[in-house]
């Protein structure tokens, strides 16, 4: 098979390049190792920022969340038995950011790639990248028993952080950073009132815990827990009490609760490889870059790597320029590491940590008094929760 762009992963990066390129009349192919069915049960990201909502307009794909995605121009802090509110809105001059789910956002991406009829091949099994130093890169991945081959101009790593492409860049050319934190999250999605219409990130010396949310009716709650637990170990009720014991006694005599539709545990994890090029692969997203959640940032960065990279395609093929393509990486670098900055920050601020000392307790503590009473701390909040410009 032969085609423009082969993009590597059918998560949201991926198929948001597709359907963009595609706009344009870029041909491409995307491969994706699992079904369609299992990319979208996986309960991922909620908060997306303005750029990113821009951009799935732009891919013809932002009616349904308009419609649905609920606008939120707050959220709340809890912390030592209160709640304070970070008015996103005022301190950001006028922007917000927009609830909807990663699971509903790829429906959305999927279903336009259908009606283009789109090239999305799922079950790609061992994809290989080949001659990505050369000019003519191709990649082979099994089907079933038969071995398939594209051959195109750029391969686009899409593959998210256990990906093959990262892994396709020489050791000695790609350098790796990262922070592994001594503990996860354990989500539990539920078909119930949420407790708070405006998020609540809560800080709390048994552990953070987070109420977020995908409509009135779904509620998508999370714990810090050890990263030695199991998630077989949590029944629903050892997670409801352990959540209403880490929220002021407001919220908690409020809560509704339900049986859990899901239930998982994600480790947190920041972790960035530089450069974002090698040849003529290009990573974006997860492959290239992994933020804890804490600040709701991870599906946003993957967002403005789609932009940088679409725009920089858009210039080799509609207008033979080629600078976009040779600032790619360095230009979305730049913002990742402030995504980065962003997520340890809201991480190291908001979480209960085995190993610190007094000194840090207190640092903690100081870190969220001066939020609460500097309108420049909370215009920087703000300002990179909503999302830096593009
Ligand atoms: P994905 O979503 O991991 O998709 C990559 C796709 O590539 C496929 N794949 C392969 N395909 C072919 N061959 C291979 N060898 C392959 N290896 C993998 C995979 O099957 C998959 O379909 O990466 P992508 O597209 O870059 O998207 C990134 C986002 O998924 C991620 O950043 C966010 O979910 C992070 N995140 C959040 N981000 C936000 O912006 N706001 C949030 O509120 C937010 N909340 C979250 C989150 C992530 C979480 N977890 C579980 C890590 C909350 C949680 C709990
Ligand atoms: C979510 O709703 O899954 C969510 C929201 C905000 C975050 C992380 C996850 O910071």
């Amino acid at each position: 098979m032969k085609t423009k762009v082969c993009i590597i992963g059918g998560g949201p990066s991926g198929l948001l390049l597709s359907q963009l390129l595609d706009l344009k009349g870029i041909d491409n192919v995307v491969l994706e190792r699992q079904s369609r069915e299992y990319v979208l049960s996986r309960i991922r990201a909620g908060v997306l920022e303005h750029g990113f909502a821009e951009l799935m307009r732009e891919a013809q794909c932002g009616e349904r969340m308009d419609r649905e995605g609920e606008i939120h121009e707050g959220f709340y802090i809890a912390h030592d038995g209160r709640m304070d509110r970070v008015d996103l809105h005022r301190y950001s001059g006028g922007s917000s950011v927009v609830v909807y789910g990663q699971t509903e956002l790829t429906r959305d991406l999927y279903e336009a790639r259908d009606r283009m009829n789109g090239r999305v091949i799922h079950h790609a099994e061992d994809v290989k990248l080949h001659e990505l130093t050369g000019d003519a890169p191709y990649v082979t991945y099994r089907s079933g028993d038969e071995l398939e081959r594209v051959d195109c101009d750029f391969v686009i790593g899409a593959d998210g952080f256990h990906g093959v492409s990262r892994k396709s860049i020489p050791k000695g050319v790609l350098r790796e950073y990262e922070r592994v934190y001594p503990f996860g999250w354990l989500g539990v999605l539920s078909r119930t009132t949420p407790v708070s219409p405006e998020l609540i990130y809560a800080k709390h010396e048994r552990g953070f815990a987070l109420c977020s949310l995908r409509s009135q009716v779904l509620s998508r709650y999370y714990i810090q827990v050890p990263l030695s637990d199991k998630v077989e170990e949590w029944s629903d009720e050892a997670f409801w009490d352990e959540l209403r014991r880490r929220l002021p006694e407001e919220v908690s005599q409020r809560m509704i609760t339900g049986p859990s539709i899901e239930k998982s545990i994600a480790p947190l994890r920041s972790f960035v490889a530089e450069p974002m090029r090698h040849g003529r692969l290009f990573l974006a997203g997860d492959a290239a870059h992994i933020v804890p959640p804490t600040g709701a940032r991870g599906l946003n960065s993957a967002a403005s790597d789609i932009h940088y990279l679409y725009h920089a395609m858009l210039g080799h093929y509609l207008n033979g320029d080629d600078s976009g393509l040779d600032g790619y990486s360095a230009k979305a670098l730049a913002r990742v590491w402030k995504a980065q900055r962003f997520s340890w920050w809201m991480t190291m601020m908001l979480h209960t940590f085995p190993d610190s000392i007094d000194y840090d307790k207190k640092l903690q503590e100081t870190d969220l008094a001066y939020l609460f009473s500097s309108e420049a701390a909370l215009r920087s909040l703000a300002e990179n929760y909503v999302g830096l410009p593009f």
